[in-house]
């Protein structure tokens, strides 16, 4: 099997199943060495608690780093999630310059910071602008469309047609992108999907679609996206294993309404495995 190692750097939010609470759990479960840098720790996520706490770890990463090179300590693949600070955007580019195996090394870029139209809490127009200085160096980006908007400029849309979405991705092209995984790109009200653009070829895998958004599946799709990639599965086939998993786990919570903070995502890992293996 492909047994490969894999750095994620993202927020621990302690309680509320989303960054390295599903990031770590779901690539293992793929397979792979996981290894882990938080950047920062949360007792909770920010959507939908007030009073969280927020311990920013952005001077830890240049130490833990710095470690890493003096053991030669590399990976196959490095996965950025939230990003607690612009300095820390800066700390993964050089990241991104330092701490992979090989020259084909895989830097996958998140750009979580935004959904339905609004930046999270704690973010601003700076994290933007730095955060488009990483996403165009990585091989693979996956925003949503909010995220897609603020990476291009474009005036977010709740509703919007093929032409619309083709122009994000045409400008997502021309500012550097290489692959695209665009996430809840939904054409009307009962299904949604992700369309999978590269150069030349653009492919979009439609499903249904559940009424209430869901918290935390960004980041559930993007790792179980990036665990079937490094398996060796294609981007297409990584994009639907990653879709089908993420539905799985959002019906797999619906009529709980006390579990409104994330979704249920644990009991779904041996279907993913499953799809992994077949
Ligand atoms: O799921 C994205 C995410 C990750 N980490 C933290 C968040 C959010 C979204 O709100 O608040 C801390």
């Amino acid at each position: 099997m492909n047994y490969k190692r894999i750095l994620t750097v993202q927020d621990i939010s302690c309680f509320g199943q989303c960054s390295l609470t599903v990031a770590l759990p779901i690539l293992s479960a793929a397979g792979h060495e996981t290894v882990i840098l938080p950047s920062a720790v949360l007792s909770t996520h920010t959507a939908g608690f007030n009073g969280f706490t927020f311990c920013d770890l952005t001077d830890e990463i240049p130490k833990i780093t710095k470690h890493w090179i003096s053991q030669n300590i590399k990976f196959d693949a490095i996965y950025t999630g939230y990003l607690g600070s612009t300095t820390q955007i800066d700390y993964v580019k050089e990241m991104f310059k330092t701490l992979g195996k090989n020259d084909d090394f895989l830097k996958v870029v998140d750009p979580a910071m935004a959904d339905n139209g609004k930046l999270y809490t704690g973010f601003d127009n700076e994290f933007v602008k730095e955060m488009k200085t990483l996403a165009f160096t990585a091989d693979i980006i996956l925003p949503n469309i909010t995220e897609a908007c603020l990476l291009t400029d474009t005036e977010y849309k709740e509703k919007y047609d093929e032409s619309y979405i083709d122009n994000l991705i045409n400008k997502l092209f021309s500012s550097g992108a290489k692959l695209i995984v665009l996430t809840g790109v939904s054409y009307d009200d009962d299904t949604t999907g992700v369309l999978v653009a590269e150069k030349s070829n653009k492919q979009y895998y439609r499903h249904r679609k559940n009424p209430k958004g869901s918290h935390g599946t960004g980041d559930i799709y993007a790792s179980a996206f990036v665990g079937a990639y490094m398996r060796g599965k294609t981007a297409i086939d990584s994009a639907k294993i990653a879709a089908d998993y993420t539905l799985s786990c959002i019906e797999n919570t619906v009529g709980d309404d006390a579990h409104s903070y994330g979704v249920k995502f644990e009991p779904c890992l041996p279907k993913y495995i499953d799809m992994l293996n077949k």
